[in-house]
C-alpha cells in the first residue's frame, strides 16, 4: 500500500456489523424502541456508517457536540466543524434513557442501525446556529432546518450498522470510502483532486475543474452531492443524466464520477471544512474551494450570510492539520475572440468576454430561448430541457375561489371548453360539487372538514400541475391561510392562478339559485359561508373576476390571457 500512500487518507471507521451478528440484532431490534429516521438522519447515517465521517462512531454525544459548536473540535480534540444530531421529538426523548440501544429505521420500517444511548439533551438551538451557521435568521436554509424542522431534543450514541440505506437509482455511481480508495489504488491514482458541486454542470465547470487537476498534477473525482442540496434546486436525478454526459468531456483515464450522499447544511466557511475532511475519507489528497463554498445565499436584509473567501480562508488556517490540500477555485469566461475559456482575472482588455448567470440561464430555459454551445455542452441542455421545459409545456392550476353561487363553476366550465378547444394538455375539472361527491363525501362544512377538503383539491391539482396538465379547481375555499398552503404547495411544480369570483354577498343571495342561501338565513344550514361562516376574500389574487360587470365567457377569456400573459399558453 506505500506507493498509494498519497491518495489513501487516515483510518477509516467501519460501523457495520458481520451478517450473523446482523441478523442477531435484528431479533434483537423487535425489543428496542423504534426511531424513525428523517431524510436528513438517513444521509447522516449513512456517510457515518460508510466511514465518510470517520472518526465519528455515531451520533454526536454532548460532550462532542459542545466541543463541536463551540470550537469545531470533538471531545478528543479532533478537528470536526458539524454537529451531526439525531434530534427527536420530546416524546421519544422521555420514552428512553441513557445506556438502552434503539432500533433506528428508514421509512419502509428497515432496521438501519442500533444506537446506544450515552447522552439525552435539549440543545441551545439559538447558540448552535450563530456558533455554526454564524446567524439566527431563517432565511439560512440550515437555521430553518433547526428551528422549524428538527426535533427538540439530542440523542447520542455509538452506532452499530445493520443495513445499507436502500437506494434503487445510479447504484454504480454510489461507492463509500473503502471501494472508493480501492478504485483509485486500482487504478494507481495518486492524487486525486475532488470537485463538490450541487449544481448542473457546464463548459466553464469542465475547464475550470480540469484546470486544477492538471494544475496540481492529480486525477480528477467529480463528486456531486445526492443527498439534500438547497431548496430550489435542479433534482440530482436529472444533474446526474448531465454529469454523465460531461463526464464524456474529459481525457480518457483522467477523470471519474461518483455521488455523495450528503445532506448539506450550507453553512459555507465551516462545510467547506467538513467537505474536505470528507473526501480526505474517500482518498482525495486535493479539494477544489470556491468563491462562497457551500453558500446559502443572501440573508433576510438582503446581504451574503459569509464573505466571499470566507470559506477559503477558513480553509487556508486548518489545511495542515486536516492533512488535505486546497486548490482555490478559478473563475473561467469565455472569450469569444479566442474561442476559449480563460481565466477571468487573466483577461485582456481586447478581450470579448462572454458570460450567462445562473438567473439569466434560467430565464432561457423557461422561456425555451437559445442557450449557445460555447456555454454549454448540447446535451446536457437537451437533459435539462426535459426536466425544466418552458412554460408554455409546463402544467398549471387555475384556483377559482368564491362565495357559494358567485358563478365559479360556470367560468371553470366556459375555461374548460377553451383549454379543450386550445389543445397541447389534458384538463382536468375539480368542480367543488364534484369533489364533494367522489373525494370528500364524508366530509361536513366545519373549518377542519373545509381545511381537509381544500388540502385534497390542492394535492390532486399539484400531482396534475407536475405532470404537465392544467387543473382547474372550483371549491370555496374560504380561508387564506388554507389557499396559501395550496399555493405552495402547487407554485414550485408550475403555474398557480388564483381566480377570485368577487360577486357579492348581496347579488349571490338575490340570485340564491339553489335556495341555499334562505335556508342558511332560517338557521337550517350551519355554518353557511358568508352568512354563518366567513370568507376571507383573497389579498393577492391573480385574477379578479366581478360577474356583475363581465358574462362567463369574457370572464374565462380573461383568464386565458392571463394565462398568455405568464407564459403557459401561447
Ligand atoms: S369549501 O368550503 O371550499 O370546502 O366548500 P365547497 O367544497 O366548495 O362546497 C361548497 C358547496 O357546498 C354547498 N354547501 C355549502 N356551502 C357553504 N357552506 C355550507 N355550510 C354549505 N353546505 C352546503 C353549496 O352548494 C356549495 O356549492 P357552490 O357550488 O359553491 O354553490
Amino acid at each position: 500500500m506505500g506507493a498509494f500512500k498519497e491518495a489513501h487518507g487516515g483510518e477509516l471507521k467501519q460501523l457495520y456489523l458481520g451478517e450473523g451478528a446482523a441478523e442477531q440484532a435484528k431479533k434483537d431490534a423487535a425489543n428496542y424502541k423504534t426511531w424513525n429516521l428523517t431524510a436528513r438522519q438517513l444521509c447522516d447515517i449513512e456517510l457515518i456508517l460508510n466511514g465518510a465521517f470517520s472518526p465519528l462512531e455515531g451520533f454526536l454525544d454532548k460532550a462532542d457536540y459542545d466541543g463541536v459548536v463551540d470550537n469545531m473540535r470533538l471531545a478528543s480534540g479532533v478537528l470536526w466543524p458539524m454537529p451531526i444530531t439525531l434530534d427527536v421529538s420530546q416524546e421519544f426523548a422521555d420514552s428512553i434513557k441513557a445506556g438502552e440501544k434503539i432500533a433506528l429505521r428508514d421509512a419502509e420500517y428497515d432496521l438501519i442501525a442500533i444506537l446506544t444511548v450515552s447522552d439525552i439533551w435539549t440543545p441551545d438551538k439559538a447558540k448552535e446556529a450563530r456558533q455554526v451557521f454564524g446567524s439566527e435568521d431563517k432565511a439560512h436554509p440550515a437555521v430553518n432546518y433547526l428551528n422549524n424542522t428538527a426535533g427538540p431534543v439530542y440523542v447520542g450514541g455509538k452506532l452499530e450498522g445493520v443495513q445499507y440505506p436502500n437506494h434503487y437509482d445510479f447504484k454504480l455511481l454510489r461507492d463509500t470510502p473503502a471501494e472508493m480508495r480501492g478504485r483509485f489504488r486500482k487504478l494507481g491514482w495518486r492524487k486525486v483532486v475532488a470537485f463538490q458541486t450541487r449544481n448542473p454542470l457546464h463548459r466553464a465547470h469542465q475547464e475550470l475543474t480540469f484546470r486544477a487537476a492538471k494544475e496540481v498534477e492529480a486525477n480528477l473525482l467529480i463528486q456531486p452531492v445526492v443527498g439534500l442540496t438547497k431548496p430550489g434546486d435542479v433534482d440530482h436525478y436529472t444533474r446526474v443524466r448531465c454529469y454523465e454526459h460531461v463526464l464524456e468531456q474529459y481525457p480518457e483515464q483522467t477523470t471519474t464520477l461518483s455521488l455523495l450522499n450528503l445532506a448539506m447544511r450550507m453553512a459555507g466557511p465551516r462545510e467547506a471544512l467538513w467537505h474536505a475532511l470528507i473526501r480526505k475519507n474517500y482518498g482525495c489528497t486535493h479539494i477544489i474551494i470556491g468563491r462562497d463554498h457551500a453558500g446559502p445565499g443572501n440573508d433576510s436584509q438582503g446581504n451574503p450570510f459569509y464573505g466571499p473567501y470566507d470559506a477559503q480562508d477558513l480553509f487556508q488556517q486548518y489545511e495542515e492539520e486536516m492533512d488535505i490540500s486546497m486548490v482555490p477555485f478559478k473563475m473561467m469566461v469565455y472569450a469569444e475572440n479566442k474561442a476559449q475559456y480563460i481565466l477571468a482575472d487573466e483577461a485582456e482588455k481586447t478581450d470579448n468576454v462572454l458570460s450567462i448567470s445562473g438567473t439569466e440561464f434560467r430565464r432561457r430555459l423557461e422561456e425555451g430561448l437559445e442557450i449557445p454551445e460555447w456555454f454549454s455542452y448540447p446535451k446536457v441542455v437537451e437533459e435539462l430541457r426535459k426536466s425544466y421545459p418552458p412554460r408554455h409545456k409546463q402544467g398549471f392550476t387555475v384556483f377559482f375561489t368564491g362565495l357559494s353561487g358567485s358563478g365559479k363553476s360556470t367560468i371553470a366550465n366556459a375555461l374548460l371548453v377553451k383549454l379543450l378547444e386550445e389543445g397541447g394538455r389534458a384538463v382536468t375539472l375539480l368542480d367543488g360539487d364534484h369533489v364533494r361527491k367522489h373525494l370528500s363525501s364524508e366530509l361536513g362544512f366545519s373549518k377542519e372538514h373545509r381545511d381537509l377538503n381544500i388540502t385534497r383539491i390542492g394535492y390532486v391539482a399539484s400531482e396534475i400541475t407536475k405532470n404537465g396538465g392544467a387543473a382547474i379547481c372550483a371549491p370555496i375555499a374560504p380561508y387564506t391561510a388554507t389557499r396559501r398552503k395550496v399555493r405552495e404547495m402547487i407554485a414550485p411544480l408550475g403555474g398557480f392562478i388564483e381566480v377570485h369570483v368577487a360577486t357579492t354577498l348581496e347579488t349571490c343571495e338575490a340570485r340564491d339559485r339553489k335556495g341555499l342561501y334562505a335556508a342558511a338565513r332560517a338557521g337550517k344550514i350551519k355554518e353557511f359561508t358568508g352568512i354563518s361562516d366567513p370568507y376571507e376574500a383573497p389579498e393577492n389574487p391573480e385574477v379578479v373576476i366581478k360577474t356583475e360587470e363581465l358574462s362567463p365567457d369574457l370572464a374565462a377569456q380573461r383568464i386565458l390571457v392571463k394565462l398568455e400573459s405568464m407564459g403557459f399558453i401561447r
